[in-house]
Parts: structure tokens; sequence; C-alpha cells
């Protein structure tokens, strides 16, 4: 058994049969919240097993506090993550913390992402969203959008902009761009091949499957390739892709390579677009189920834009919806997009005083449980953006909120995504009015992130206010 905690056992879900282990007690098109459901009554610490796979959950924000004390533990890489690594190789989100390119990448990417760079992305994200609007307009007198299908093409178009400045052209054709496609098709692989590694003899399924998705693979590495080649030494761009090729470690001189540069890209893709589509997705769910939500983010809008709906909001603007920005929060704690993160020790350590860890064994911290710790989360399943209220905020202990990951391995797009996601939810709601159906229950699709299916809006313009 891998991640075996030195052989002890903790709670787990129903009946525990021979070889598959508790295989059967969780649904595999949507795994995470079978666990979740599954979790109900096993305590703070449970475990799931399935062939030669042991998986540790911890769910309490006290567990999940510790796990994130960075002097004892740091990141793991799970199956799921590692067999990530086929595709965006030691890119920053699936390179060991111990590998030299992930501290090299980190240092000359963190200027790249701080809140004050985001004022060279922010004419990028403006521009994509109003064409999203301009995409919409003809259409949202002929019935409901998909939400979460446009907000996919939004962030993603955003990404490719201001990671390469490529346009995808998600806006003016009709089907996804290859490359997209490519994408996509690889990360299902990823995914198929975690799964299967967890089976005895498991590793001929992986190959096997590999050689059918290798040609998505390859056609996504070439047209990356072409691209950085393309660059060749000019120094005249200055989006992401720009700064790996140009700039140079400060100390060392030290630049990346060209394949790490290409490992980066697609972990940008990867790791930027779903994860912040599924974030603006719920928000607008939640504003459209919570009626007086919405009319107190409307009326915020109102106040900072003013009278014309078409009106974009400045890079200075962005940080004043202050509003907006608990709606995004609080939508995060209830759907975190990224369901969860792993930790290991870095020596031998007991956890809770009592279990045993080496750092071989790993626990992942559920967010879909912390964030509704009923020791720290008061009705944790009504939707309340004033939970996040400074004063509020300061009544809770540390870790309690951890959507975007712990320690030194947390999310650096994090300024990226709550940039982009605030924007959008702003000149959205200024410039439309919006219901949903109100017989649609909520419907969560498992990808490599947690993203609403079927979830529709009816938008209407606003007219000018006098
Ligand atoms: Mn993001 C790491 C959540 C948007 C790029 N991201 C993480 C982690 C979480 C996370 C959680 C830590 C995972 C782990 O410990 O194993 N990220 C999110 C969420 C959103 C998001 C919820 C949107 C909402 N992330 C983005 C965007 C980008 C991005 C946008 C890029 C532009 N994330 C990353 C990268 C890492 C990461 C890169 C890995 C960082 C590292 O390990 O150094």
């Amino acid at each position: 058994i891998r991640n075996n905690w030195s052989g002890q056992q903790f709670p787990h879900a129903g009946r525990r049969l021979p070889l598959v282990g508790d295989l059967l007690t969780f649904q595999p098109s949507r795994p995470i919240q079978s666990m979740l459901e599954n979790s109900v009554g096993l305590g703070p610490i449970f475990e799931l097993q399935a062939f030669r796979q042991k998986i540790v959950f911890v769910g309490s924000v006290e567990l999940a506090a510790e796990l994130c004390d960075e002097t004892r533990f740091g990141k793991a890489l799970p199956p799921a993550v590692e067999a990530l690594r086929d595709y965006a190789g030691d890119g920053l989100f699936t390179a060991h913390s111990d590998e030299p390119n992930w501290q090299l990448a980190h240092e000359l990417l963190m200027p790249a992402f701080t809140k004050s760079a985001m004022a060279s992305y922010h004419p990028i994200m403006v521009e994509t969203a109003t064409e999203l609007f301009d995409y919409w307009r003809p259409r949202i007198a002929d019935g409901p959008v998909d939400i979460s299908r446009d907000m996919t093409k939004l962030t993603m178009e955003t990404l490719s902009r201001s990671a390469f400045s490529h346009d995808f052209g998600s806006f003016s054709t009709a089907k996804p761009h290859p490359f997209v496609k490519a994408m996509v098709s690889a990360l299902e692989n990823g995914r198929r091949k975690g799964a299967f590694r967890a089976i005895p003899g498991g590793e001929v399924l992986a190959r096997l499957a590999d050689r059918r998705y290798a040609h998505h693979q390859a056609y996504n590495d070439r047209m990356l390739d072409e691209l950085i080649a393309a660059r060749d030494g000019s120094t005249d761009q200055h989006d992401l892709l720009g700064i790996m090729l140009n700039v140079a470690h400060p100390e060392t001189g030290e630049k990346l390579s060209p394949v790490n540069i290409r490992h980066q890209i697609l972990t940008f893709l990867v790791a930027g677009h779903e994860t912040t589509s599924g974030a603006l997705s719920f928000a607008l769910y939640f504003l459209a189920r919570n009626p007086q939500c919405l009319a107190r983010a409307q009326a915020e809008t109102d106040e900072i834009l003013g009278d014309d709906p078409a009106a974009m909001p400045s890079f200075e603007q962005v940080s004043k919806f202050r509003y907006i920005r608990r709606v995004l929060d609080e939508s995060l704690r209830i759907w975190p997009t990224v369901p969860g993160f792993a930790r290991s020790p870095r020596e031998t350590t007991t956890l809770a005083d009592k279990y045993t860890m080496r750092p071989q064994d790993y626990a992942v911290v559920s967010l879909g449980l912390v964030h509704k710790d009923p020791a720290v989360w008061e009705n944790p399943d009504e939707f309340d953006p004033d939970r996040f209220l400074a004063v509020n905020v300061k009544k809770r202990p540390a870790h309690s909120y951890k959507p975007f990951g712990a320690g030194a391995r947390a999310c650096i797009g994090r300024q990226f995504a709550i940039h982009e996601a605030v924007l959008v939810l702003a000149s959205m709601l200024h410039r439309f009015d919006l219901s949903g159906d109100p017989d649609y229950q909520l419907d969560v699709d498992e990808r490599l992130t947690m993203l609403p299916r079927g979830f529709e809006l009816s938008l209407r313009a606003r007219s000018p206010q006098m």
C-alpha cells in the first residue's frame, strides 16, 4: 500500500473489500463530492483506499493549521498531481520543492505576479471582458447563456494573451481552438493515468493511454516551442513569455531553459484558466440565488463606475469593489475550485500529537471540509459574503480559509485571479441584469477543478442611469 502511514488505520466509509478497498464507496465521475458526502461522521482525519493507494484526508481547521505550518510541513505531490508531470514537467505547479527549477522559476516569476504587476495585465483583462460582452450582446435576446462555458473561454483568452500574447479567437469562432482541445484531452489522460497507476499492473495501462494521447501533447508542445523560438532574442514583448526569456536571476544570472519555459506556459494555462472560470461561475450562481446580495453588488458597481453601463473599471478602481471581492471570497469558501492540496512532513513527526507521519506520507487538506468546519464557521452552508468583513476575519483562527493553498508553494496566480474575477464580475453586473432558472439544481462537474455544469443565466442590458 502506498502512503501507508506506518500501517496506522484511520476511519473509512462503507465496507472495505479485499483488493479494491473502498473503491465502491465513491462515484468515479465525482470522486471529490462522494468523498465529501461519505466523510460525515468520520471525524477530522479519515482515509480512502483504492487498490494499492491510500489517501488520508484532513477536514478540520485545527489539523489543516498544523499541516500548513511551513517549519514542519511542505507541499506533497499526490499521484493525481504526479501524473501531470508527464505534461507540465517541472513547471511551478508540478515541480518538487527541491528541484532547482522550482526555486529559480519562483524567484524569476514572483515579480511578474505581484499586485502592482497586475497593472500590465489590466488592459488585456478589460479587452477580453469587453469581447465577451460584445459576443453576448446579439445573443442574449435568444435565451440564456451557458456561464461556465463562456467564463472558461474568457479566462483562457485572458491567460493566453497575458502569457504569450496569443489570441485563440474564442469569441470569433464557433469551435474551440485545437490547442485548447488538445490541452483538455492531455489533461484528461493525466487523470486517467493517475487512476491506472493505483491498480496492480496499471503502469502498462498508463503507457497504452499515453500512446493514444501522444499526438495531443505533441501538438501542444510543438506549438509552444515554435512560439518560443519565434521570439528569437527580441525583447520588446512584455508578456510572461517575454519575462521568462529575458530576465536573468539578479545574483546568479541564470535563466529558464526553453523546455522549462514551455512547461511554465502550459502550467499557467492549466492552473489559471479553469480555476478562475469556476470561481466566476460559482460567484454568479450565488448572486443569482441571493437577490439581496446581487442588489448590493450592483449598487456597488453603480457607485464606483457611475451612470454608463458600458464603463469598464480602471486598474485603481478594481480594488475598490470591496463587496464584490467578499462575494468572490465567500464563493471560494463554499466551492473551492481547487478542492484540496497535499502536505508532507519535512522530518518524521507526530500529527495531532498522536499520529506518526514520515516524509513519505502525505495528507490531503480537504478545503470543502475545512471551509465548513462547524468549530469555526457558523451556518457553514449559508452564503454570506460579510463573513469576509475584516472584523469577522480577525475573529477566526489562522488557516481557516485556504483556497489558494499554503506557504511557499501557494498559488502564484492569486492576484491575477482576484484582479480578473473582480473586474469581470463588476463590469458584468454593471452592464447586465441577470436571473437564473429558479429550478436549476447546482450540478458540480469535476474536471481538473470544480465547475458548475449546465448553469445558465438570462441577461438583460441595463440602460444608462439618469
Ligand atoms: Mn493557482 C498553485 C488555487 C488561479 C497558477 N493554485 C495553486 C494552489 C492552489 C491554487 C490551491 C496550491 C496547490 C498545491 O499546494 O498543490 N489558483 C487557485 C485558485 C485559482 C488559481 C482557486 C483561481 C480562483 N493559479 C491561478 C492562476 C494562475 C495560477 C490565474 C496563473 C496565472 N497556481 C498557479 C501556479 C501554482 C498554483 C503556477 C504553483 C505555484 C508553486 O508551487 O510555486
